[in-house]
């Protein structure tokens, strides 16, 4: 990975209305996102009496995943007054949405979790069954904190928040809810995840289906049985791939629509050793500061290496143990410069390739099932447990829509290539409008109207990924720009999470009302981003951490690739520095000028 510690220029100082399931011939129930789904109007709950207070809370968090919880308890802890808008009707919030079948963390499950920052005992109690956890489980993890962190009291479920309007008068957010229910509060906190709204592409038909049809991200909570039935899955990203060989137990017969085929993985999934697991906790404290300060947010044993610098003997050789340990050790543990190296990237490219048409029987699925058109990591791998073996059954038959795409969805099935394939249920393994969409769903409006989605028109604009210019006392957790999904994410949500909770606590401490970053320091971290995004090779693929999956959407690497360690670094110079680049202002009369005057 590439790192750069470029520090930005200072210029001054519930009752759970179970969502997902779909109605057959619409394709909107099963969507998800801002502004996908209305409720009746209630009263806002657990309002304070405000007093003399302009505001009825210290801080509103939207979301109650990961980000959303540990955000409120840090905020708890500083004695805020804090209330969590959360839409789904309960906690975990990708894992709450994706109950699709064979939904599982990519990320080893004894690193996928809250570290002693959130609870020593939490950490001592939890015991995961395997490697890599599936959704139910990860699911009852959250809850398990949730419950003992007594996290469920603030958090009003059911609660889609459709418009967050700034008062520049009361230096407050305004915050209403689908149900007209409103709110206001100091700082406003976004933990809406990265992968939160689903992209259904607009097939033309798509609403004359007569089946049924349903989004990986937004799955009917009682689940959907296949047997017998007829299907198409539509996406072979990493949901597609999850769920292909799960569908494929069940269906008579299933049909994948692929565009793009990926460099997928084997997990190697088992139940997770005891030892190791016992390994693990024993060694957390180190473990975890290991994975703080890495690439990727994982412990993992970078070689710093090219795979350029070695014989094709060695190169396999290093390749096979990666390959039969399973996981993003692939990715991490073999070559370090995959991202930077075009020539690197082609020889575990190649090697990948070789693996998957070994897997698959016939040799024009496999071959199409190789990908050619992208260097290896460029798109995010997908794990894989059984799907190039999904292919080898004779009730599984693979469609290329490359070069002859997705013609129209018809009442009974999915037109391409001019040939009819009639199904019963077609399944939208089709992503989402990652990183922005839901911020945009939630209408954020700044300083002098300013809406976050116009400010952003040609790309996001960030300071370190967590504020931006025109929009005082917001903060985005996992926002663009920072590490986010180029991460094992609750390493990078407690470093986002416990640097906004820093700045808030200083802010309070100096009796200060608010931070904003100036003109100067954010156009240089977007340059800073930029600048190391082009040292990658990942702005020559088309995939959505560029924006590409959804039409229209500026094209930019969304993410930031410096590293997480390195961002943590950055994070925590700008903090040491009295939050260096940030406009820290007392009530109105102290405020910054408006949004692109000079900071
Ligand atoms: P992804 O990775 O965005 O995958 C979506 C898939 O859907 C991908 O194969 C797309 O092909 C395919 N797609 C999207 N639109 C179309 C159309 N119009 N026609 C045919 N195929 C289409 O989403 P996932 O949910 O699998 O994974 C998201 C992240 O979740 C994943 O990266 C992990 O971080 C966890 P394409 O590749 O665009 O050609």
């Amino acid at each position: 990975m590439t790192s750069d510690n470029h520090v930005a220029q200072p210029t001054q100082n519930a009752n759970p209305q179970e969502a997902g399931s779909h109605e057959a011939g619409s394709h909107e129930a099963g969507s998800r996102g801002a502004g996908s789904r209305g409720a009746e109007r209630h009263d806002v709950a657990g309002r304070q009496d405000r007093g003399n207070r302009v505001v009825d809370y210290d801080a509103i968090v939207v979301g109650a995943g990961f980000s959303g919880l540990y955000m409120l308890h840090s905020l708890r802890k500083l004695g805020l007054s804090v209330r969590v808008y959360e839409q789904g009707g309960g906690v975990g919030g990708t894992w709450y949405w994706n109950r699709y079948p064979g939904a599982r963390c990519d990320s080893e499950s004894v690193y996928y979790m809250f570290s002693d920052h959130m609870s020593e005992d939490i950490l001592a109690e939890w015991d995961w069954s395997e490697r890599f956890a599936a959704q139910p489980e990860i699911l009852r993890y959250l809850n398990f904190v949730t419950d003992k962190m007594d996290l469920r009291r603030d958090i009003q479920f059911n609660a889609e928040v459709t418009s967050a309007i700034y008062d520049a008068e009361r230096d407050a957010w305004d915050v209403t809810l689908a149900d007209g229910g409103t709110s206001s509060a100091r700082f406003l906190v976004t933990a809406v995840g990265c992968l939160s709204s689903t992209n259904t592409p607009k097939f033309p038909g798509i609403d004359t289906f007569t089946g049924k049809s349903y989004h990986t991200g937004a799955w009917p909570h009682e689940g959907v049985d296949f047997t017998g039935q007829r299907v198409a899955v539509i996406g072979t990203g990493a949901t597609g791939v999850q769920a292909v060989p799960e569908i494929a137990k069940q269906a008579a017969h299933l049909w994948v629509f692929q565009r793009t085929p990926n460099f997928d993985v084997p997990n190697r999934n088992r139940p997770l050793e005891a030892d190791y697991a016992a390994e693990v906790k024993g060694s957390y404290k180190e473990l975890w500061e290991k994975a703080r300060a890495s690439g990727f947010g994982l412990p993992y044993q970078v070689a710093e290496r090219s795979a350029v610098d070695y014989s094709p003997e060695e190169r396999e050789r290093i390749f096979e143990a990666a390959w039969a340990k399973g996981g993003f050790y692939m990715g991490l543990e073999t070559f370090s410069d995959y991202l930077v190296n075009k020539e690197s990237n082609d020889t575990v490219a190649e090697f990948l390739r070789g693996k998957i048409r070994e897997m698959v029987k016939d040799p024009a699925t496999g071959e199409l099932l190789a990908p050619k058109d992208h260097p290896f990591f460029t798109k995010r791998p997908p794990l894989e447990s059984g799907y190039y073996e999904a292919f080898n059954r004779d009730n599984v038959t693979l469609v290329d829509v490359r070069n002859a795409p997705v013609e129209e969805i018809t009442p009974h099935g999915v037109r391409t290539g001019g040939q009819e394939y009639e199904v019963d249920s077609i399944v939208y393994a089709t992503g989402f409008d990652a990183m922005t969409g839901t911020l945009y769903g939630m209408n954020i409006t700044g300083r002098d109207g300013q809406k976050l989605e116009d400010k952003w028109a040609d790309g996001p604009r960030t300071y370190l990924g967590l504020t931006t210019r025109g929009f005082p006392n917001l903060f985005i957790i996992t926002g663009p720009q920072s590490p986010s999904v180029l991460s094992n994410m609750p390493v990078v949500i407690e470093q986002n999470v416990e640097w906004i909770a820093d700045l808030i606590g200083h802010l309070r401490e100096h009796a200060l009302d608010g931070a904003e970053p100036a003109q100067e320091a954010e156009d240089q971290w977007v340059a800073h981003h930029n600048q190391v995004a082009a040292a990658t090779l990942l702005l020559g693929t088309d995939s959505w951490w560029m924006g590409a999956n959804i039409p229209g959407k500026p094209r930019t690497l969304y993410p930031y690739v410096g590293g997480v360690g390195a961002f943590r670094d950055i994070c925590r110079d700008v903090a040491d520095q009295g939050y260096q680049g940030l406009t820290l202002f007392r009530n109105e009369k102290d405020a910054p000028a408006p949004a692109g005057a000079s900071g």
